[in-house]
């Protein structure tokens, strides 16, 4: 039934372009009414056990001298990885994200509502990575958060110079002091399993793993279980010297002063989203995500700044 007649799209509200349903394909459509003599190809379970753990290690071995590591795949996060992904493909790029699941808060548009918000020009990176909207005029709305979210992670998972490894905490910085100026660059990341993370209290002997990389982008959210991590582990490693905490909620101010201050902090970490209010003691905007793609879009540029350095 599924096979000869393809779905057709109904554009309901006559407002969002929607891409017309392709036609099922002919081999994947033969399956349909023949599920009594279907069956897989025999595997060994070994043979499945291999076919991940053969690439993941060795991920792990390629990308332990990365070009770029940004740390936190939220909505700033991603659009960094798709902009330096796009704009250098000669560069090994490593994402790592302690949830299990990538997107940070960009997964609903507010409280529990799946409409999200972008102000314009935001817009602009919703056409280049190919994200549907409906225009208001300053702004525009993508009809699911969840929408974007996948679309561009979608994008950035298929670069073949991105690696993300989730589920995995970065729980410290690797620093290199000058010898003569004893001025202080970070050189890496220091990763855990989160998992692993989160039981340092009550076991013991679980050290962690390294990555080099020439930058580190960090974005991993405003203050919380795991958020703001660089920034607080810079003022406890004396690199700055306290915090400016995240302010109340001012959408007005708020948006614009993440995309100016995006930036590198100390030599060789640029900090993007929400991870920068707490730093500059800026407001935070709510349910508007304009600020995060264009901190990403800047903090790609500040990162190949100091890169070609
Ligand atoms: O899991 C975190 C999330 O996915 C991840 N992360 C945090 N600490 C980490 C660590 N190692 C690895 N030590 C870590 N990963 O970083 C991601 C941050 O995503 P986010 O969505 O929380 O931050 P963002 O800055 O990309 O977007 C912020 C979205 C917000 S918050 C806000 C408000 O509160 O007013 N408004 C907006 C638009």
């Amino acid at each position: 039934v599924l096979a000869s007649h393809p779905l057709k799209t109904v554009n309901l509200d006559n407002k969002t372009d929607v891409t017309p349903t392709p036609a099922i394909k002919d081999d994947l459509a033969a399956l349909f009414n023949n599920w009594d003599s279907f069956t897989f190809a025999p595997i060994r379970e070994s043979t499945v056990s291999r076919a991940m753990t053969r690439r993941y290690f060795n991920d792990l071995d390629t990308y332990t001298e990365s070009d770029i590591t940004i740390v936190g795949a939220g909505s700033a996060g991603l659009s960094c990885a798709y902009v330096l992904g796009t704009l250098r493909p000669d560069l090994k790029i490593s994402i790592l994200e302690a949830g299990v699941a990538p997107g940070g808060g960009a997964w609903l548009g507010g409280q529990l509502f799946s409409a999200m918000v972008m102000r314009k020009p935001a817009h602009l990176f919703l056409e280049q990575v190919g994200v549907p909207f409906e225009d208001e005029g300053d702004y525009v709305v993508v009809k699911h958060a969840a929408l974007f979210t996948s679309t561009i992670m979608s994008k950035v998972l298929q670069m073949p110079n991105i690696k993300l490894f989730n589920a995995t905490t970065v729980e410290d910085l690797i620093t290199r002091q000058d010898k003569e100026t004893g001025e202080v660059r970070i050189a890496g990341v220091v990763t855990n399993w989160t998992l692993v993370s989160m039981h340092h209290d009550d076991q013991s002997c679980m050290d962690p793993n390294t990555i080099n990389t020439n930058v580190v982008v960090s974005m991993t959210g405003h203050d919380g279980p795991f958020g703001a991590f660089s920034v607080k582990r810079l003022v406890s490693m004396k690199q700055i010297e306290e915090l400016g905490g995240m302010r109340g909620l001012d959408m007005g101010k708020a948006e614009d002063a993440i995309v100016k201050r995006t930036r590198e902090i100390v030599p060789g970490l640029v900090v993007g989203g929400m991870e920068l209010s707490e730093v500059d003691g800026a407001n935070r905007m709510g349910p508007t995500f304009g600020a995060m793609v264009l901190s990403g879009l800047k903090a790609a540029e500040e990162t190949l700044r100091v890169f070609d350095l």
